[in-house]
């Protein structure tokens, strides 16, 4: 419980929530709850553990025996690249979901990022062979909310590349709850994966303390065929420990159907460690805290261009550094009122904004439109393929055998365009 759980602002916010509409962004909060940080910044995390990253692509067969020499069964290159996306990922995990809650912290209401925002930087890799990893953000679209990220690291030829958008609904017991739209691609010296975003709720509302704790499933299908299933559940449920998943990893998506035997079980908590079963015996999987975070590095303010998040929120971020309710209102006003300006220009105009390094790619058009296709939606549907699970536009990670797959009409997705990257003349990371 918070020192705000009893405050008059707190409980007329909750009142304010049971007439929630599913716009989060019109919710109006008490400033102790809002966050001075971009929503644009939040998909950084999938690279801040450099080495968990760049090892999917370092992985090869001269090498693979090194990586996990405490489990004894492991037999090929492909099994070891399979443990070590799932490793980076659980990392990712603890990054994107307990980052902003860690010593006492919170989860506070981000900034609404407004079109055409980005956030960028690099993570520089000093060693040899590692190269510096380039990061992008793109909102790419405003109504409904959609952020669009790529991770690149040209030295080891590895990409990453996503979108993320949020559907949200209160349940009575005010747990806000979370499905995603979107997934991210890992593309790794010829080896691709697709991975899927897991569905979340917010829980601590009632004592004015909120965090994130995943549900359901989510997966990741390799182009080798092989998938991982990973199950996750909070306090009390398959353990008595917050943050916990189960995941197995299945030769393919049929014997996963199936629900055959699976090559490896790995189980315990995606925020801190995990272990695995070797034949008969637990080992050690993972401990995160053994691993170190590396944080991204981004241009200061006065080198930032316009459309930079740091840039464009700095007075509202002061603002609401200052608690101070009015100002914080007069500063998001102006930047709102500016975007809405330009909207009504455009339609004067009768032009449309530009995505920078993003587009969409309707997947249904694009297999009779070939000028359409990406590289990355094709990866996207042959490992959509191979997993089973839908291509259209219903919360990641869903089967294609469903009724909301049935019902959905449209199949359109964002894709990373390298060459508008290589051609950007004015932001710099
Ligand atoms: C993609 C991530 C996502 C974004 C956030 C739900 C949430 C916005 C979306 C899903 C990232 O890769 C991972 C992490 C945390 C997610 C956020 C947690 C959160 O609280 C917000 C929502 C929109 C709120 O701000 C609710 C307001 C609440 C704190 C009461 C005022």
């Amino acid at each position: 419980m918070t020192e705000y759980a009893e405050t008059v602002s707190w409980s007329s916010f909750l009142k304010s929530i049971s007439s929630f509409s599913g716009d989060l962004s019109a919710l109006s909060a008490p400033p102790f709850i809002l966050s001075p940080v971009s929503l644009s910044e939040f998909s950084q995390y999938w690279g801040t553990y450099q080495d968990l990253f760049l090892a999917i692509a370092q992985i090869n067969k001269q090498n693979y025996q090194a990586y996990y020499p405490q489990i004894r069964s492991i037999d090929t290159p492909e099994v070891t690249r399979m443990l070590a996306v799932l490793q980076w990922y659980l990392a990712t995990l603890k990054c994107q979901y307990t980052s902003r809650t860690q010593k006492g912290g919170f989860e506070k209401k981000p900034l609404n990022p407004f079109l055409g925002e980005v956030f960028v930087g690099k993570w520089e890799n000093n060693e040899t062979k590692k190269g510096d990893t380039v990061f992008l953000s793109e909102q790419v679209s405003h109504h409904p909310p959609v952020n669009a990220f790529a991770v690149i690291n040209e030295e080891n030829n590895i990409q990453l590349q996503g979108y993320t958008q949020i559907k949200s609904s209160f349940s009575k017991t005010l747990k806000l709850n979370v499905k995603q739209h979107g997934h991210a691609i890992i593309d790794a010296n010829g080896n691709s994966f697709l991975i899927t975003l897991p569905a979340i709720h917010l829980e601590g509302m009632l004592v004015a303390s909120p965090y994130v704790e995943l549900e359901d499933k989510s997966y990741i299908q390799s182009s080798c065929g092989m998938i991982w299933r990973i199950e996750y559940s909070g306090k009390g449920y398959f353990s008595g420990q917050k943050n916990s998943f189960k995941a197995n990893l299945y030769v393919n998506s049929t014997v996963m159907e199936k629900e055959g035997k699976p090559i490896y079980t790995v189980s315990g908590q995606w925020s801190g460690a995990s272990t695995i079963l070797d034949g008969s015996k637990e080992v050690l999987f993972s401990d995160i805290s053994r691993y170190q975070p590396h944080s991204l590095q981004v241009k200061p303010i006065d080198n930032q261009h316009d459309l930079e998040s740091r840039k464009a929120w700095d007075d509202v971020a002061k603002a609401i550094e200052l608690g101070d309710m009015k100002l914080i209102s007069q500063t998001k006003n102006k930047l709102e009122n500016h975007q809405r300006k330009l909207r009504r220009k455009e339609e004067q105009e009768n032009k449309h904004w530009q995505n920078r390094w993003f587009k969409r790619v309707d997947v249904i058009k694009a297999k009779t439109e070939p000028d359409l296709e990406g590289e990355a939606i094709n990866k996207l549907v042959a490992l959509a393929k191979l997993s089973g699970l839908s291509i259209k536009n219903i919360p990641s990670g869903s089967k294609h055998n469903t009724k909301e797959h049935k019902k959905a009409t449209t199949a359109s997705h964002w894709s990373f365009v390298m060459n508008n990257w290589l051609n950007e003349k004015e932001i710099k990371i």
